[in-house]
Parts: structure tokens; C-alpha cells; sequence
């Protein structure tokens, strides 16, 4: 059986279809030479070390959509195919988005903490929060998960812009700058890919032009904003409030980040149903196992297609 080394968790039922086909090694105890795949996943990718030192490397299958922690560039140019599992999670990662937003909208944690904490009973209602309907919406990445979110939101009636690196044929307005885009909207929710070329894109001028009763939400990668700047902006006001699911150090989160009552925090959640986890681990496998039948793979990354 080919040799599969296993860098970070993954489920019992990926473990039991992926053990009928391959050896799984662990990081602590593999040989390099007889490696010839890698399943891994999003956060803990491959180091550009190890992929350097694995001679007969043929795939390596990534359990998430964002594959920025595998070189994948390097690996398309030594004939590595880099699998990973778009579209099976649209659904569930846009539900968090709108879940985010919402919450925030409505202090839904506030709230919940004024009833848990007998202050409804003490003091009378809470006071009000903001409508989430009729907003300007403003999508960073309308891609596979961005046009997710414009669907999910449908019923709260936005009006919906999008910035990305080209436009679309699509009913939304298309903003060729995003500091632009976020002096014009209410909402900016950011869903591209993360690596080089988004570091830090949403930046203090950014997070400025959405201004103080603006909300920003990231479901992308917590490399997307600068994080230092996104506290300035939430402690001083200049941002209105922020909805994470992801964080530049994770799992670690800022103390001033944590400490901050206009922002609802999530541990890197998105996907992370059963139902959804499911579907990305079958597929993740199915990779695998197609690659080592007939050498071809289902859904390779774009820098791997012509493999
Ligand atoms: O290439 P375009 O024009 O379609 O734009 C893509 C956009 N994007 C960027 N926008 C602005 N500046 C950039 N440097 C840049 N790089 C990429 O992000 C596209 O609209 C969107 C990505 O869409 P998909 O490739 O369909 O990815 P998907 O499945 O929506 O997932 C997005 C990310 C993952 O990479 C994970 O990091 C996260 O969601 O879960």
C-alpha cells in the first residue's frame, strides 16, 4: 500500500476509508524517501521544508477550500497536485457570515448576557439595537463562498457590492477599490483566499472609510485585515463593531481583541458542521483514492490543473 503522512486531525471516517488504501504515517515517525502522499488541511498545511524533503511526493489533499499554508505554486512545479474541497462548504461557511453579522447587528451576546445575568429583571429592557435589513453590503471575494452570502442574505433585502480582482457578470456593483467600496457600504464582509497578495488588504484606511457605524466581518483567513489596526479602529470607535471567525495566530486571540464588547468572536468555525465536515473529508479522501486508482484527482487546485 502507498504511504500517506498525516499532518493534523482528521476524522475516524476519513481515517478508516483512508487505512483500507494507504500506510498513514504520523510527522513524529515517517521514512522521507517512501512518501508519496500528504493529507492535510487548511491551518496546518505542508512547510516548505518538509515538502522539500519528501524525493517521491505525488499529491497532497487538503481538508478545507483555503490552501495558503501549501506552496502550491512550488509543489505544481516539482509535478505535485494539490487537491482541496471547494463548493461542498458555500452553504455552511455563509451561513456563519450571516450568523456574524446578524449577531452583531442585534447584540445578540449583549443580550444574552442582560438576561443570564437578571439584569432584564432589575432594570427593564435592554436597549435597542440596529435593523440588519436594507443594509449595504459590501462583498470582498465574490467567489464560490462570496456568492453564497449574497444568496443567504437575500431575505434581509441588501444592497450588494463586491471588490475583487476582476468583475463579474453579476447584478451587483462592482468596486475597482476596496477603501472606496468601504466608505460606500454599511457591512464589509471579507471571503478571498488568504496569502501574499490579500496580507493585510483591509487596513486602517480601510477600516476608517467604513467608518463608526460600520461592521466588518471575516470568515476569510485572519491574515485578510490587520488585526493591530482592526483593535485601534473597534477600541477608538473609528470601526462600529467586527464579527470574526478567523484571527492572524490562531487558535491565539488578542487579549485587547477578547476584552472588546462591540465584536463576536468564533474559533475559526465556519465549516465546521458535522454535516459539512462530512462532505470535506469524503471529498478530501476521494482525492486520494482516485489519485492513487488512475493518477487523476477530482479538484485540484488552480495552480495544479494542467498536471
Ligand atoms: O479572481 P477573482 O476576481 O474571481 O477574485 C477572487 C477574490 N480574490 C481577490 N480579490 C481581491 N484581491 C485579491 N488579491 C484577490 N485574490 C482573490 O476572492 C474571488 O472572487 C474570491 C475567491 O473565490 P474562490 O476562489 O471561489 O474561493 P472560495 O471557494 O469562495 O473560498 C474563499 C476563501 C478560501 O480561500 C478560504 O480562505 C476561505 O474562503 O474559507
Amino acid at each position: 500500500m502507498p504511504d500517506l503522512l498525516q499532518i493534523g486531525g482528521i476524522t475516524e471516517r476519513m481515517r478508516s476509508r483512508l487505512s483500507e488504501a494507504f500506510d498513514i504515517h504520523q510527522l513524529d515517525s515517517f521514512d522521507a524517501e517512501s512518501i508519496t502522499h500528504i493529507v492535510t488541511n487548511g491551518h496546518d498545511g505542508v512547510a516548505p521544508d518538509l515538502l522539500a524533503s519528501l524525493p517521491n511526493l505525488k499529491m497532497i489533499s487538503v481538508y478545507g477550500v483555503g490552501y495558503d499554508a501549501v506552496d502550491a505554486g512550488a509543489a505544481a512545479q516539482r509535478g505535485v497536485v494539490v487537491t482541496h474541497t471547494p463548493d461542498v462548504l458555500n452553504n455552511e461557511v455563509a451561513t456563519t457570515a450571516v450568523l456574524l453579522m446578524l449577531s452583531c447587528y442585534r447584540e445578540l451576546l449583549r443580550d444574552d448576557a442582560y438576561v443570564r445575568s437578571g439584569q432584564w429583571e432589575a432594570e427593564g429592557n435592554a436597549p435597542l439595537t440596529r435593523s440588519a435589513d436594507n443594509q449595504k453590503v459590501g462583498i470582498l471575494g465574490l467567489g464560490r463562498i462570496g456568492q453564497a452570502i449574497a444568496d443567504k442574505l437575500k431575505p434581509w433585502a441588501p444592497e450588494i457590492s463586491y471588490h475583487s480582482r476582476n468583475a463579474k457578470d453579476v447584478p451587483f456593483r462592482y468596486f475597482d477599490n476596496l477603501q472606496e467600496m468601504a466608505r460606500h457600504v454599511d457591512v464589509l464582509i471579507c471571503i478571498t483566499p488568504g496569502g501574499p497578495s490579500t496580507n493585510k488588504m483591509v487596513n486602517a484606511d480601510v477600516l476608517n472609510a467604513l467608518g463608526s457605524n460600520g461592521t466588518l466581518i471575516n470568515v476569510s483567513r485572519g491574515s485578510v485585515v490587520d488585526e493591530e489596526a482592526l483593535i485601534e479602529a473597534l477600541q477608538n470607535g473609528s470601526l462600529g463593531w467586527a464579527g470574526l471567525d478567523v484571527f492572524q495566530k490562531e487558535p491565539h486571540v488578542p487579549k485587547a481583541l477578547r476584552e472588546l464588547s462591540n465584536v463576536v468572536l468564533l474559533p475559526h468555525a465556519g465549516s465546521a458542521t458535522t454535516e459539512t465536515r462530512a462532505a470535506m473529508g469524503d471529498l478530501t479522501v476521494d482525492n486520494l483514492l482516485r489519485h492513487i486508482h488512475d493518477g487523476s484527482v477530482i479538484t485540484a487546485v488552480p495552480e495544479c490543473r494542467h498536471l
